[in-house]
């Protein structure tokens, strides 16, 4: 048996109380219900972890802790640095669009604007392909079925974001779902279908028809598959479009118009700096779920720093929604080596319950994340009737098995095989066992202001996917983002590219810099580490004083 035998007599009251759970599904919470415990239990309104931020285009908002030490820093470049090539700033390339970031957003906007007519380079800090799309699991949605609508989908992206989205981008969003569906679709994409050729489509948490595509478990990682070999495809036909991997943008560069003229970037290999030229530039960085912010475990993947944020922020860009972030509630609580790992959205749309140590309902399982979230942490937190493992993390049961006796024997194995296979390598057989899960964080629900083809503030400056802000409001819906990065990504590559075939090449410069050095100084800001953070650290600080033992030890090469 995998779990420890103090979680064993839990385990059996999820297991005895399964049978009455069935067809009993927990009524869902009244607007007034969820307002009170999204107030008191949600990390989002924890006014500690937050704080105002001093300088730029977002001065007095409030935003995490975390996010705004980045916001504030000074960037990586030193401009007395005496640097010929910097002092110049001669190009190693020229381009229409620079596309920074190699997700799902990127490789989108990078296809569109290609096929639009402009010159391509894609850069990314990692290799192309890591990034959150990769890791998204549960499904996409579109409301292309003859129950539902756009203007339905409209309503549920409006009512999950607590009506605080932009409706124009939400338009946008619901509007190009379907055909982003089918053209994914052309390119390749394998999406789930029923024997007759329908796509198979299940609820998410807050929506009120089914519109949920998926292509089983792994969605995220079939759709980024998909796009990466389109760009690497017609990469390796047409010089149109490019791809560096391993080469981060470290700061943009603007003209003396203040229009965007290229970026200064890093290479990791060789340390040097490069520059850029380019008439457009499209911002498809992702989230910043490695700040970890509150001290939270992350689904993100590895780059998730918020770069975007800090390259737009210091060029003058607005940031909308950045003081709400998305906790998921699946992450997995146990075991230790997986904690905060995404346990996707999908089991829970299959039909799986939660419940808390004693067995016992506690809350409806499809609550948007939000409230959902909050429930979770009020069950563990306040009414201590979640389980807690033997190193003090606490958690709630999910329990899967059920939605073999609810959809038939099978569907566990056909629907969740990515699942399946991350518990079986620890002993846990999700088809007969429930799992423990507590929220983790998982997505940064504002960003960069934009319109809804993406443009920003900065002429010449586009945003997409995660690290766009506006459309999900305070809380996005499951399977709006893997949307998302299509539409906004598909958006911005076509305006960019319209935009680059009129714009002038100005001579690209870092004068922003300047002025960022003097509205620091005039809001008494020290000098710290520099952002924007690039890879997040995770060494071990050591701040208590060593032993004599431990020191020796060091020295000998024992630690
Ligand atoms: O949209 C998401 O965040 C998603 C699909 C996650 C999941 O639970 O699978």
């Amino acid at each position: 048996m995998s779990y420890p035998t103090d979680m064993q007599a839990s385990l059996a009251k999820v297991e005895a109380s399964r049978q009455n759970r069935l067809h009993q599904t927990f009524p869902k919470l009244s607007p007034e219900e969820r307002d009170h415990i999204l107030h008191r239990y949600h990390p989002d309104y924890i006014s500690e972890a937050f704080r105002e931020i001093r300088v730029g285009p977002n001065k007095g908002d409030r935003a995490p802790v975390e996010l705004v030490n980045i916001l504030e820093s000074p960037p990586i470049l030193t401009l007395d640095e005496d640097n010929p090539h910097l002092s110049q700033l001669e190009a190693d390339s020229v381009c229409d669009v620079l596309v920074i970031g190699g997700g799902g957003a990127g490789a989108s906007a990078a296809l569109l604007a290609q096929e639009n007519g402009a010159d391509v380079l894609i850069c990314t800090k990692l290799r192309f392909g890591d990034a959150n799309t990769m890791m998204a699991q549960g499904g996409i949605q579109a409301a292309d079925k003859e129950n539902d609508s756009p203007a339905i989908h409209y309503l549920d992206v409006m009512g999950g974001g607590g009506f605080a989205c932009n409706p124009d981008l939400v338009e946008a969003l619901v509007m190009d779902a379907p055909k982003v569906i089918a053209w994914l679709e052309s390119l390749g994409v394998m999406f789930d279908k029923e024997s007759d050729g329908t796509m198979r489509t299940i609820h998410g948490g807050g929506t009120s028809r089914k519109r949920m595509h998926a292509a089983r478990d792994y969605t995220g990682a079939e759709i980024m598959r998909t796009l990466r070999d389109e760009v690497r495809s017609r990469a390796a036909e047409h010089p149109s479009i490019r791809v560096w991997e391993f080469r981060p943008v470290i700061e943009l560069l603007l003209d003396e118009q203040g229009h965007i003229a290229g970026a200064l970037l890093k290479d990791l290999d060789t340390s040097r700096l490069m520059v850029v030229r380019a008439r457009a530039v499209v911002i498809a960085t992702g989230g910043s779920g490695r700040l970890h912010y509150q001290g939270f475990p992350t689904t993100n993947h590895y780059g998730a720093t918020g770069d975007g944020l800090v390259l737009a922020y210091r060029v003058g860009a607005r940031l909308a929604f950045i003081d709400t972030m998305q906790y998921h509630p699946t992450g997995a609580a146990f075991p230790e080596q997986i904690v905060g790992q995404l346990v996707t959205e999908k089991v829970r749309g299959l039909g799986a319950q939660i419940c808390n140590v004693d067995g016992e309902q506690f809350v409806y399982p499809l609550e948007t994340r939000d409230v959902e979230s909050a429930a979770f942490i009020r069950e563990c937190v306040e009414r201590k009737r979640g389980v807690v493992t033997s190193t003090g993390q606490a958690g709630v049961w999910l329990d899967a098995p059920m939605i073999d006796q609810l959809k038939g024997p099978g569907t566990i194995a056909r629907e969740l095989p990515a699942m399946v296979r991350q518990f079986h390598r620890f002993g846990i057989d999700l088809v007969h066992e429930p799992i423990l899960v507590y929220p983790t964080l998982h997505y940064q629900n504002g960003g960069v202001a934009i319109k809804p083809d993406g443009g920003t503030s900065i002429p010449g400056l586009y945003v997409a996917g995660e690290a766009a802000g506006g459309i999900h409001g305070r809380n996005r819906l499951m399977g709006n983002s893997l949307l998302d990065i299509c539409v906004f990504g598909r958006r911005a590559g076509a305006a960019a590219a319209s935009w680059s075939g009129f714009a002038q090449a100005g001579i690209p410069t870092l004068a922003h810099l300047d002025e960022w050095k003097r509205f620091r100084q005039e809001a008494g800001l020290s000098d710290g580490s520099s952002s924007p953070v690039i890879l997040p650290d995770y060494t071990r600080k050591i701040s208590v004083p060593l032993h004599e033992e431990e020191l020796s030890m060091m020295e000998t090469g024992g630690i």
